[in-house]
C-alpha cells in the first residue's frame, strides 16, 4: 500500500506531469530569454539562480502545490512559535528564537529573555580576552583558545571561524580539536603554550565520549604546565551546568543553552562562543541578524518566491521525480570550504530517516547524500563524473561577488569557472559540436569517429548558483539560514522529524561494549566472526 504522501492528488500530479514533459535545459534557454529573469531571486545579499533546472511554471505551480499539501505554511508557524514538534524527544525547537528580536514565549516564559543574558555574558567574556585582561594560571594573557567539542558542537562553529577570518583579529587564536584520536589532540596542542591556553568545552549534554576525553587530556597537558589550577583554562558552554561544574569549570565561566535547541542547530546559541572570540561579538551578532532576516523571508514569502521553500521543494523534485540520490554543495570560495561538511550533518543527520513522525515507513526517497568540495578543486578531481558520468547530480554552486583579499585576477578567474561549469553542465557538447571541433584540428575521419564519443558531453545537468555579495557575516547567517530552513521544509514534504537523530545511538552502544574488550588479554567471541576477527587482529598487533 502507498503511504500518505505518494496517495496524494498533488504528489500524483507530479508524477504525470514528470512523465509527460521533455526537460531540455537547452530549449528551455533557447526558447526564453528571461528564463534567468523568471527563475532568480534577490534576497538582501544573496541571489538564487534555479533557471538552470527541470521546471517550467507548471512545475513550480505543482510543486508549490504540494506544498501546500502538505500545510508547509503551517509548520513554519509551529517551528517559529515553539510547538513541540520533535515528537520523539518531545521538545520545541526554537533556533529562531536565538536570533529573534521579539519575545518568543515558551510554557509562559520569553526565552529571549535568556538568550539575551548569555548573550551578554559571551560579549563580557570574548572582549576580555580579545583584549587580552584574561590570564592563565601563571599570569600569561590567553593567546590561544581551543574549542574542544564533536558534530554540531564543533561544525558550525568552526565553518563561520574559517568563513569569517578576514574578520579576525588574530587574537586569541583559535582553534578546533573534535576528533577522538590521539593524533588530533596532539596536533592541536603541537604549537600552543598551556600557558596561555584557553579550553572550551562544548557539549550540550557533557556526556559526549570524544569530547570528554578529549577535555581531560588538554587537563592533563595543562596540569603538567600549571599544576592544579586547570580549571582557570577552561570555560564550558553546556545544558548541564552541573557536570561542567564537576569537571572543574567555575559558574561564570559556564555558557548555558537549552534543550530546545538541537545540536545542529546551535551555532546561534553560545555554542557560537569561538565565532565571538575570533572576530567579535559585533560581527557575531551581525550573523545572528543575517539569520533573522531569513526567517522572516521563510515565514512571510509566498511560497513560490521563497528561497528556502524553493530549494526545498527542488530538492525533492529530483530525489523522488528523476531518481538522483546525491546533492553535491560547490563552494566557489575556499573560506567556505568546510560548509560541505557542515550541510552535511544538517541535512543528512535532520532529514535522513526511513520512517514519518507518525511511524510510517516510507515509500519514497527522503534526504539524498550530500557531498562537495570547494571549486576550483573539484574541477581537477570529481568534476568529470558530473559532466559525463552516468549519474544525474544536482549541484549548489556557491559564490561571492566581491572577494576579501586583493588580488582581483584571481577572483575573476574563480569565478569565471563557476560560472562556466554551470554553463558547461547545462549545455553539454553535442556530436555535431564536437566533430566541428575535432575537424577542425585536421584528424582522419576514422580517428575523429574513435575520439566522437569520448568528446560528446550529454549536458542538461541540473544547478543551482547561490551568489553572495561578499562573505560578510551577515551573508554567512542568511545563508546558513537558508539551509536550515530548506531542510526543515524537506522533512515537512517527507513528513519525517527533522530534530531527532536516533540512528547514531546504536553504534556508540555497540562502541561502549568493545572498549573493554580491546582491553582484556583473552580472545573476544562475543561477536559476529568479522567483527572478534578485527579485535583480535588488533590486539595481536599491540
Ligand atoms: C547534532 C547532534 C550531534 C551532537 C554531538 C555532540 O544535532 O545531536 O552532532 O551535536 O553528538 O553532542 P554534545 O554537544 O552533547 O557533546
Amino acid at each position: 500500500m502507498s503511504s500518505t504522501l505518494t496517495r496524494l492528488p498533488e504528489w500524483r500530479a507530479l508524477v504525470e506531469h514528470r512523465r509527460g514533459t521533455v526537460f531540455d535545459l537547452r530549449e528551455l534557454f533557447a526558447s526564453d530569454a528571461n528564463r534567468f529573469a523568471r527563475y532568480s531571486i534577490a534576497h538582501g545579499e544573496l541571489l538564487l539562480d534555479y533557471s538552470k533546472h527541470y521546471l517550467t511554471d507548471e512545475t513550480v505551480r505543482l510543486l508549490v502545490a504540494l506544498a501546500d499539501a502538505r500545510c508547509m505554511r503551517d509548520w513554519i508557524r509551529r517551528l517559529m512559535s515553539g510547538e513541540r514538534i520533535n515528537t520523539t524527544e518531545n521538545r520545541p525547537v526554537l533556533h529562531t528564537a536565538l536570533r529573534a528580536n521579539a519575545p518568543v514565549m515558551l510554557d509562559g516564559h520569553d526565552v529571549t529573555q535568556d538568550v539575551a543574558q548569555v548573550r551578554a555574558q559571551m560579549r563580557r567574556f570574548s572582549e576580555a580576552l580579545r583584549s587580552g585582561a584574561v590570564k592563565g594560571a601563571t599570569g600569561r594573557p590567553i593567546s590561544d583558545v581551543v574549542n574542544i567539542g564533536i558534530g554540531g558542537s564543533d561544525l558550525g562553529p568552526a565553518l563561520a571561524v574559517e568563513a569569517l577570518a578576514p574578520y579576525a583579529a588574530g587574537q586569541p587564536r583559535v582553534h578546533f580539536m573534535s576528533n577522538i584520536d590521539g593524533a588530533h589532540v596532539q596536533a592541536v596542542l603541537a604549537n600552543l603554550d598551556p600557558h596561555a591556553t584557553l579550553a572550551i568545552i562544548a557539549s550540550k549534554t557533557f556526556t559526549t565520549q570524544e569530547t570528554l576525553t578529549n577535555a581531560n587530556s588538554v587537563r592533563a597537558w595543562l596540569a603538567k604546565a600549571v599544576g592544579p589550577r586547570t580549571g582557570e583554562h577552561f570555560a564550558a558552554v553546556t545544558a548541564n551546568s552541573q557536570a561542567a561544574q564537576a569537571f572543574g569549570v567555575g559558574k561564570e565561566r559556564i555558557f548555558e543553552f537549552w534543550d530546545w535547541v538541537g545540536g545542529r542547530y546551535s551555532l546561534w546559541s553560545a555554542v557560537g562562543l569561538p565565532i565571538a572570540i575570533a572576530v567579535g561579538m559585533d560581527e557575531y551578532e551581525s550573523m545572528c541578524d543575517g539569520a533573522r532576516g531569513m526567517d522572516e523571508h521563510f515565514e512571510s514569502a509566498p511560497l513560490a518566491h521563497n528561497l528556502p521553500v524553493l530549494m526545498a521543494l527542488l530538492g525533492v523534485w529530483y530525489g523522488d521525480f528523476h531518481g538522483t540520490a546525491t546533492h553535491a554543495v560547490l563552494p566557489y570560495d575556499m573560506r567556505l570550504k568546510r560548509l560541505p561538511d557542515y550541510l552535511q550533518q544538517l541535512e543528512m543527520e535532520s532529514n535522513g530517516k526511513r520512517v514519518t513522525r507518525d511511524g510510517e515507513i516510507v515509500d519514497y526517497s527522503t534526504c539524498p547524500v550530500v557531498w562537495g568540495a570547494p571549486g576550483t578543486n573539484g574541477q581537477h578531481a570529481f568534476f568529470q563524473m558530473l559532466h559525463q558520468g552516468t549519474q544525474l547530480v544536482p549541484a549548489d554552486f556557491i559564490a561571492c561577488c566581491k572577494p576579501h583579499h586583493h588580488l582581483p585576477e584571481h577572483h575573476s578567474i574563480l569565478l569565471a569557472n563557476c560560472y562556466a561549469q554551470t554553463e558547461a553542465l547545462m549545455r553539454g557538447k553535442t556530436a555535431d559540436e564536437a566533430r566541428v571541433e575535432l575537424q577542425a584540428q585536421g584528424l582522419s575521419s576514422e580517428e575523429l569517429e574513435r575520439l566522437l564519443p569520448h568528446k560528446v558531453f550529454p549536458g542538461n545537468r541540473p544547478t543551482s548558483t547561490l551568489l553572495l555579495d561578499a562573505l560578510t557575516p551577515h551573508a554567512l547567517g542568511a545563508l546558513i539560514a537558508l539551509y536550515e530552513h530548506k531542510v526543515f521544509a524537506q522533512s515537512v514534504i517527507w513528513g519525517v522529524n527533522a530534530f531527532d537523530q536516533w540512528g547514531v545511538e546504536l553504534g556508540k552502544r555497540l562502541a561502549d561494549r568493545i572498549l573493554p574488550e580491546l582491553a582484556q588479554d583473552t580472545r573476544v567471541t562475543t561477536h559476529d566472526s568479522s567483527t572478534n576477527g578485527l579485535i583480535n587482529y588488533t590486539k595481536s598487533k599491540w
